[in-house]
């Protein structure tokens, strides 16, 4: 009996370990490892990310625990994990991996939440071999508008159709803009969930199915 609490137990541990590797969490694919960044990437307290703060950016979001995309509510359990770069310094990059693949769906594909500066810009581009890079899009920010609003997170989201039909495995974030208001900070990279509309619906469908 105990060697097989013992064995359950460890079945329980792999599948944990497994699912934190994966970073596959309730059909959700989040970001699995940092490949590599450039030399001025920090996080908001102006330290810089080294190989034991390369989680700011992995697995789930922790920029909003309280749910109301606010940055900086500490007190209410914000952890604001997040990694970018302040106004000066040009050329600065980020690229994360996926273990599981980011493919072109249908809808929106990749979300990206984050927070910037009303002068912000940056070019969001995909990869199968982190050799080859396709732009699937670009980010924004704009005075007094979210994104670029002060202390407001923002999901940025991006649809591969048209544009990539491989299988994403890298994701890279690049710098376009430097100067005052030019700042971005990155909390996490993911597939776009599942819309609750398409459960919905799909509940809809089974419910009338019934009915007839
Ligand atoms: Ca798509
Ligand atoms: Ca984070």
């Amino acid at each position: 009996m105990k060697n097989l609490q013992k064995s359950l137990m460890l079945l329980v541990v792999s599948a944990l370990v497994a699912s934190s590797q994966a970073a596959l969490i309730d059909g959700q694919n989040w970001a699995d490892s940092v490949t590599s960044y450039a030399s001025q990437i920090q996080n908001y307290d102006g330290i810089f990310m080294d190989s034991t703060t390369e989680f700011w950016v992995l697995g789930q979001s922790d920029a909003d625990q309280t749910g109301n995309m606010h940055a900086w509510d500490f007190d209410n359990g914000d952890l604001d994990y997040v990694a970018g770069w302040r106004g000066g310094s040009a050329n600065q990059e980020i690229v994360v991996g996926f273990n599981t693949a980011l493919e072109d769906v249908v809808g929106d594909d990749l979300v990206i939440r984050m927070y910037c500066g009303s002068k912000a810009q940056a070019t969001i581009s995909v990869s199968q071999d982190n050799l080859s890079w396709t732009q699937i899009g670009n980010i924004t920010g704009v005075s007094m508008q979210i994104p670029g609003k002060p202390g407001f997170l923002y999901d940025a989201v991006f649809d591969f159709a048209g544009l990539f039909s491989g299988d994403a495995y890298y994701v890279k974030v690049y710098r376009e803009t430097t100067g005052s208001g030019s700042g971005m900070f990155f909390d996490s990279f993911a597939s776009v969930p599942e819309p609750a509309t398409m459960v919905i619906l799909g509940l809809g469908t089974v419910l009338l199915r019934r009915k007839k």
